[in-house]
């Protein structure tokens, strides 16, 4: 995880005046001491840069800068160094105490405006002083984002870490929020990926389905071919192939048979999980398929649904998923489907959640959703993932997908130590 580039990371600006507590928020966030802090004014000297994963966020890298006392020391050489951080953030965390604004932080706010780059003020030190309340007020008149802490407060860290993720999902920009490619970066340029699809009662009469037109779509956008074929038909296929295809993708429902059909070495995953990449985080759904696993009779499973009415999953979400559930638990697994934008109420009664292809909703929705689970203490996984674990195929599925694959092993491993 740490071979992120630094140009695919969150640049998440530390600003303020001097000793309203930046080093110490950072420290906190990171749950170490990396940067030095004091009483002192001016500690922080030159750009402490700390790199980190936030899931479901993403990759991130905080930049800690020297404090500047004044609006006039704007003008002087520290502005030098802070402009240049003004320029790399691509979110600003504005630190601040109780009771404290004036010129300085009406400047930053100016600057990064400038920019067009979104602002968190973050109200330190709340422990020694409550902010008033036209305080707030006057504040989330100027921002959307307000947040208050102690810095000191380790105890609450967790919680905290929890409310900053889910501001910056909501403040992160467009770029950072895009979804990676659908399988382009799995095909080198001249690839080929061989899509298995079945054509039964389900498939719509004359066409293909959205999710396979755009996936065709992406491989010849990254220069690759694409060879389209029904599950009946794949292995005398295969055998017309001079060479291996560097993928095979195909429906979920038809992933048993396919992956008896297609050799080891080839990659093998499903249009789900594809999807599950693109609209969220692929490590987090692939931890939580892992709890399948622990499910017992009588447990609840959550079926989310993003939108009330849904055909083409009707069938899945309600009938195949609740039933291989059954068969794998090998007892009476409770499923409940919600439908929508919101979750019901009660999450925390779930022991899992597993979430449709969420189609409707954006890749920022999703990750939110994800989000939203962790901090209701349940993992969530997704259609395509659990159709592959009831399956006995996931880790091939998720083989294609390095980073998730690992996060699923060490789940299963943490839940079931040898
Ligand atoms: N009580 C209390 N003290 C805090 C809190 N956050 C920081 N401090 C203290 O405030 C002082 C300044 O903290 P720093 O983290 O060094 O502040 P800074 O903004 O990085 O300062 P410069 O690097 O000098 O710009 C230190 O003595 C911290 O221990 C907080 O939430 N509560
Ligand atoms: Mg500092």
């Amino acid at each position: 995880m740490d071979t992120t580039p630094k140009g695919n990371r969150l640049h998440i600006a530390l600003l303020g005046r001097t000793n309203v507590g930046k080093s110490s928020f950072l420290n906190l966030v990171v749950g170490q001491d990396i940067a030095i802090t004091s009483s002192v004014a001016g500690t922080t000297t030159d750009v402490v840069e700390k790199a980190m994963e936030l899931l479901p966020l993403g990759p991130v890298l905080f930049l800690d800068t020297a404090g500047l006392d004044d609006a006039s020391e704007l003008s002087a050489l520290r502005l030098k160094k802070t402009e240049k951080i003004f320029d790399r953030a691509d979110i600003a965390l504005l630190v601040t105490e109780p009771d404290v604004w004036g010129t300085y932080e009406e400047e930053v706010l100016a600057e990064m405006d400038k920019r067009r780059v979104p602002v968190i003020v973050v109200v330190n030190k709340i422990d020694l002083h409550r902010p008033s309340d036209s305080f707030l007020q006057n504040l989330k008149a100027k921002v959307s984002h307000v947040i208050p802490v102690s810095s000191l407060d380790t105890a609450g860290r967790n919680a905290f870490l929890d409310t900053l993720k889910r501001r910056l999902l909501e403040a992160a920009p467009d770029d950072f929020v895009q979804p990676p490619s659908l399988v382009g970066d799995l095909l080198p340029p001249g690839g080929l990926a061989v899509l298995v699809v079945p054509i039964d009662l389900q498939a719509p009469r004359g066409r293909l389905i959205l999710p396979q037109v755009q996936t065709i779509r992406d491989a010849l956008d990254n220069d690759a071919a694409v060879l389209v074929v029904k599950e009946r038909e794949l292995p005398a296929t295969l055998a017309l192939l001079n060479r291996p295809p560097d993928i095979v993708i195909c429906d979920s429902q038809v992933i048993l048979k396919v992956s008896a059909d297609v050799a080891p070495a080839i990659p093998l995953t499903t249009f789900s999980i594809l999807f599950a990449r693109q609209k969220g985080d692929l490590a987090t759904a692939a931890e939580g398929v892992a709890y399948i696993e622990n499910l017992q009779s009588g447990d609840k499973v959550l079926i989310a649904e993003a939108c009330s009415h849904h055909p083409l999953e009707d069938d899945i979400g309600r009938v195949k998923i609740p039933r291989w559930l059954k068969q794998y638990a090998g007892g009476n697994i409770q499923t409940d489907i919600s439908a929508g934008r919101d979750y019901p109420e009660n999450l925390r009664e779930y022991k899992l959640i597993i979430h449709c292809g969420a189609c409707m909703l954006t890749r920022r929705e999703m990750l939110g959703r994800q989000q939203q689970a962790r901090e209701a203490e349940v993992p969530v996984t997704n259609y395509g993932l659990a159709i592959s674990f009831t399956q006995g195929v996931v880790r091939r599925t998720l083989s294609p997908f390095p980073s998730a694959l690992l996060a699923f092993d060490r789940k299963i491993k943490e839940l079931h130590p040898p």
